[in-house]
């Protein structure tokens, strides 16, 4: 893992409130941790010949400058969990869009089966796909589509 930028690799982006994962909602998130979330993924990046860059930020414009320095970068792919952004900000779906580069939306819980106002997002029409609902899982299944989609 590592948080400067190089050729051939992967990105992993976690939005608001995910740095609290083992702790917060376990009931609904789970009981992994950030580290144990980013471990996995860095695991998978691996195994497919890729770095690993992870980064957490609860700022709409940190995830957004590092969605745009992902794609200027020449990332093979980025896994994102906006959280409550997903919701809300069409800034961030903005970015997404401005950007060549194949982004995979997940999410721990399956939101579908949740509030009305996690029924929506705003960033997934942008993105290749969604997986939600699979806890870490989900994280491991977006980088390897990633990985074979880029190898
Ligand atoms: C994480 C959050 O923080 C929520 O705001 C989203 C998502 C769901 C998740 O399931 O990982 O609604």
């Amino acid at each position: 893992m590592s948080d400067s930028p190089a050729r051939s690799t992967l990105w992993v982006l976690h939005g608001p409130n995910l740095d609290r994962l083992g702790r917060r909602e376990p009931e609904v998130y789970g009981t992994a941790t950030l580290a144990d979330v980013n471990a996995a993924c860095a695991a998978v990046a691996a195994e497919h010949g890729f770095d690993l860059v992870a980064r957490q930020s609860a700022h709409e414009g940190d995830l957004i400058a590092w969605v745009h320095e992902a794609g200027d970068t020449g990332a093979a792919g980025l896994t994102i969990n906006p959280a409550g952004y997903t919701h809300t900000s069409v800034a961030l779906r903005d970015a997404i869009a401005s950007v060549d580069l194949p982004v995979v939306e997940v999410h721990l819980s399956n939101v579908h089966a949740r509030e009305p106002f996690r029924h929506i997002s705003l960033t997934g029409a942008v993105c290749v796909g969604t997986i939600a609902g699979l806890g870490v899982e989900g994280y491991r299944a977006a980088l390897r589509f990633l990985a074979t989609r880029a190898g």
